[in-house]
């Protein structure tokens, strides 16, 4: 399937979702500086603004992983060092810290056009074992990942809910041929997972709906990532369909929210190989061991500050991963985010 194919597909699965339930009603906005008017950090494109407005945003997220992940159960390290097809890697990850700053810019130039835009940084670690000797190295990536521009189209709303669709642009900014010193004397390319980008211009899709009322919101989001061909190294990251929900109560006047959510991430293998990995050393670098299904609970909370800058912060646990091949499982992760609107 195509890229073109792709989009127009998720965009026909999109609007299958019967956008009359929501009346034309008054187009008053609903207050944005109640807490939950926004969904928890780590939905993204999940609110527009009105004509005129502008945003500036800032979120940290730190995740680690570490132990063995095969099929949907865990594993053991004499797995993770077993070749799918038979025989042994040299070397074995045992963990990896991935750490990403943020930034983000909206505007609104109209009340049913918003643009966003989107930088990262990364900064990346994973310690590696080489089987024969024991001996362990630490091998680190960091510098700037992929930039995203997105437009978000109102598509309707009334006193009580909301619903935009979003289709975004990734361009790849951040770096896919990062190296290290590995075990030898000179670097080598890293795995997939420590390269800064991927390499390839991604289709964004998405679409939004949240519903409100005094006592209480929720939302959800469906969006995909969708690679457009092949990056300049040959190869392809699997593509990625998602589904957000949550559900928030606001208190303290508004001003605060919690929230529960969920995620429900499905990525597709790696097509192709990285052309200058010539040896795969672990899983780390094959492209068997990559894609997956999981399932992420998180709990957060925003706050609104007087002067209209929101703070918010979530914590999301892994509650199911199915993973190809074997893979390193994912740990608890937290985000921090800062937002200024004016
Ligand atoms: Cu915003």
């Amino acid at each position: 399937m195509n890229i073109l194919n792709k989009v127009l597909l998720t965009l026909v699965l999109l609007s299958g979702i019967n956008i009359n339930v929501l009346a034309d009603g008054n187009p008053s906005e609903i207050s944005k500086t109640r807490a939950d008017s926004h969904a928890p950090i780590s939905v993204m494109g999940d609110h527009t603004h009105g004509k005129g407005e502008s945003m500036l945003s800032y979120r940290y997220m730190t995740m680690g992983m570490d132990g063995y992940q095969s099929g949907s159960s865990s594993s053991n390290y004499t797995k993770a060092r077993s070749k799918p097809l038979g025989g042994y890697y040299m070397t074995v990850p045992e963990e990896m810290t991935m750490n990403m700053h943020m930034i983000g810019a909206m505007y609104a130039p109209s009340d049913d056009i918003t643009l966003m835009m989107m930088g990262t940084y990364l900064d990346n670690e994973m310690k590696v074992k080489k089987h024969s000797n024991n001996k362990k190295r630490t091998l680190e990536s960091s510098g700037l990942g992929d930039t995203k521009v997105s437009i978000l189209k109102r598509l309707a709303h009334n006193d009580n809910g909301k619903l935009h669709a979003t289709l975004g642009l990734s361009l790849p900014t951040g770096s896919i041929s990062k190296k290290d010193v590995m075990f030898g004397s000179k670097e080598e390319t890293l795995g997939y997972n420590m390269q800064l980008g991927s390499g390839t211009y991604d289709a964004l899709p998405g679409l939004t709906y949240a519903y409100f009322e005094d006592s209480y919101s929720y939302g959800a989001q469906i969006s995909s990532v969708l690679r457009i061909g092949k990056n300049s190294k040959d190869y392809a990251l699997g593509d990625i369909y998602k589904t957000n929900i949550w559900f928030a109560i606001p208190f303290n006047d508004n001003k605060t929210s919690v929230s529960i959510a969920s995620e429900f991430k499905f990525q597709g293998k790696i097509s192709g190989s990285h052309k200058d990995i010539k040896t795969i050393m672990s899983f780390a670098q094959d492209r068997d061991s990559s894609g997956s299904k999981r399932i992420d609970v998180s709990i957060g909370a925003n706050h609104v500050f007087p002067n209209k800058v929101r703070a918010s912060v979530e914590y999301i646990m892994p509650t199911y991963n199915d993973v190809n091949s074997v893979q390193l499982d994912a740990d608890n992760a937290l985000i921090f985010g800062l937002g200024f609107a004016y």
